[in-house]
């Protein structure tokens, strides 16, 4: 509860900020995107995970102003690259469940997208299996965002408890590959097998695959080999500030 209430002054006293973590296209060996991930600098206790603030905002509704705050801030950020004279950088921005089932979520990711005046085709959206529990009406708002322009990402992919049924009915382009699987590919006859499974399904749906928490070079010799489109980890580089990926992209091209 104490987090709460200082998690509650945090926007306000601009505690809350963003790191983007690069993430390599295989095919061209170009950094296309980022994943935008928030970091809380509290005053007195220091550094606080977001998988420690982010739950306690969701039961409290304060994740609505915050992952507002979110959005727009990524969003803003790619125009800020565009104008240092990058080339088009996406960004995928985490939601949470009741974001997306907020009242005129779709309309407030519309004008984040008015606002900030970034193309939609830039911003991919991240949602979890953990999100399936509604179908039906999860169904009807990823149908309304795709038709925003923006793409839409499956996160931590194959660690839910959820049917692959929502495949069929959600309109999906990405499936990210969660790192527990691809940690394991070289100690892990059952992890490697799902990292198949999932990459040969992917390209069956025709649907474009991430696989994250890449660490090591011989996962990333494997996902090339596997044709996997794009990867993600701490091998590449772990989440930077936005002046540290705008001064490292020179390099990294
Ligand atoms: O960055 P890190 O590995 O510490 O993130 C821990 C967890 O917090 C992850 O599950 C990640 O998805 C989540 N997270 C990070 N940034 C955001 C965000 O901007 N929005 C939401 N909803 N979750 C986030
Ligand atoms: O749940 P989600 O996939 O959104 O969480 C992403 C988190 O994974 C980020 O907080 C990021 O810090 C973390 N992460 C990214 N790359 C790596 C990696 O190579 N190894 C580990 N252990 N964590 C990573
Ligand atoms: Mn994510
Ligand atoms: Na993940």
């Amino acid at each position: 509860l104490l987090l709460e209430n200082d998690l509650h002054d945090a926007l306000a006293n601009q505690e809350l900020f963003l790191e983007y973590q690069p993430q390599l296209d295989l095919r061209t060996g170009q950094i296309k995107s980022v994943e935008a991930l928030v970091r809380w600098q509290h005053p007195k206790k220091g550094w606080i995970s977001p998988g420690v603030f982010i739950p306690i905002a969701e039961e409290s509704g304060l994740i609505i102003p915050i992952g507002q705050w979110i959005l727009e801030t990524a969003c803003q950020q790619v125009k800020r690259w565009e104008a240092a004279g990058l080339p088009p950088i996406k960004v995928a921005v985490n939601l949470s469940l009741g974001q997306l089932f907020q009242q005129n979520s779709v309309e407030i990711i519309q004008n984040v997208l008015e606002k900030t005046q970034l193309k939609p085709k830039y911003l991919q959206l991240e949602i979890t299996e953990s999100m399936t529990i509604n179908i039906d009406h999860m169904t009807t708002i990823l149908h309304k965002l795709k038709a925003l322009g923006v793409t839409i990402a499956v996160d931590d992919f194959g660690t839910g408890y959820s049917s692959l049924s929502y495949l069929k009915d959600f309109p999906i382009d990405c499936l990210k590959i969660d790192r527990s699987f691809v940690q394991k590919i070289q100690s892990n006859s059952t992890d490697k097998a799902l990292v198949d499974m999932i990459l040969s399904m992917a390209k069956h749906l025709q649907l474009k695959v991430v696989a994250e928490g890449i660490e090591e070079i011989e996962q990333l010799s494997y996902l090339v080999a596997s044709q996997c489109d794009t990867i993600q980890g701490f091998l590449l580089s772990k989440p930077v500030s936005p002046r540290t990926f705008q001064e490292n992209y020179v390099t990294l091209h």
